[in-house]
């Protein structure tokens, strides 16, 4: 009975140190041909001195394992710094047929494009970022409802963590005014699948004015209580100028509970983009519920863009990609 408990907690701290460590696999062999050794010894040793030597093995194995960690901790702590998460795009859109079915991709279908009054979103040229055609949407401010949005769902139906991502231009700084003090970026809604016209939306990202310059929050809903809680991007974490291409993207962990997290993005290279707002330990759709992702021109009446309630933004090379567990180097993925 006691030579199993400790043959199996042998094992458990074998493979314990070996999986934490990508420890070669041969330890493990070595340990087990020890034991099996001991084990095999002629009776006449006396169960006390097979105990024993078992005992030994085990102690030994261990010592070299404990040193084995050590040294690999102490080398990790002198690497660099690991790269950032491995991601695999699941659905893009350059828009370069010119026309809007990639947004239809996928499912019977992934994703489309919905209407409200005025609001449209057409292929355009003069929305290009790369190639010959991007998508440009457009809605009147003058009066309330007008809006315009792109959705996807395929990829947040089969990916529970999903980061969504598009290069973005506007023409002039887009200025919620009143009544309504809100322009509507892209949103995270939650749905019910048996019955989609049961939506609501969850996570808001719009768009403001400081310094000159648009900058971009966060309007959480609890879907409980059904108040809204905005989160601005920090003091100082602006978008660049009106006119200039930037990369927006909104990575989503979906939760009904409050285990979600929801990251804003931003920058006008991909490879160095600031985080602009965090927010974890969050619930981002009902329970039941399955979330869906827009990008959107979607004005709250009184806003103006140059002057004008007309409100354009131009879209270009949309992504969406799954978010890849962080893997351990050197151990097999
Ligand atoms: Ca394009």
């Amino acid at each position: 009975m006691r030579r199993n408990l400790l043959l199996s907690a042998a094992g458990a701290v074998a493979l314990t140190l070996v999986s934490a460590v990508a420890v070669s696999a041969s330890v493990s062999p070595s340990l087990l041909d020890k034991l099996n050794a001991t084990l095999s010894a002629p009776v006449a040793n006396g169960v006390d001195q097979r105990q024993k030597d078992y005992n030994q093995a085990l102690h030994d194995e261990i010592v070299k394992l404990e040193e084995r960690v050590t040294a690999l901790e102490k080398s990790a702590g002198s690497s660099p710094p690991p790269a950032p998460l491995p991601m695999s795009a699941l659905w893009t859109a350059g828009m370069e047929a010119g026309t809007l079915d990639e947004w239809k991709q996928g499912l019977p279908a992934g994703g489309g494009e919905y209407n409200d009054g005025t609001g449209a979103s057409i292929t355009s040229m003069a929305a290009a970022r790369t190639g010959t055609y991007g998508l440009r949407q457009t809605a009147d401010a003058a009066v309330g409802g007008n809006a315009t949005r792109m959705f996807r769902w395929a990829e947040t139906r089969s990916h529970t963590r999903t980061i969504q991502g598009a290069w973005y231009r506007f023409p002039a700084n887009i200025f919620p005014g009143a009544p309504s003090n809100f322009f509507n970026l892209a949103q995270f809604k939650s749905v019910d699948p048996l019955n989609p016209s049961t939506n609501v939306p969850a996570w808001v990202l719009g768009l403001k004015v400081r310094d000159n310059l648009n900058y971009l929050y966060l309007a959480e809903h609890d879907l409980t209580n059904g108040n809204w809680i905005s989160h601005n991007a920090p003091a100082g974490v602006n978008l660049p100028a009106a006119g200039t291409w930037v990369w927006i993207e909104m990575e989503l962990h979906q939760s009904d509970t409050t285990t979600g997290r929801v990251i804003v993005r931003s920058g006008t290279d991909r490879a160095s983009l600031t985080t602009v707002l965090d927010k974890r330990n969050v619930q981002t759709k009902a329970t039941g519920h399955e979330n869906v992702w827009s990008t959107n021109c979607y004005p709250g009446e009184g806003t103006t863009q140059g002057g004008s309630t007309t409100i354009t933004v131009d879209v270009d090379d949309v992504e969406i990609s799954a978010v890849v567990a962080p893997t351990v180097p050197g151990l097999p993925r």
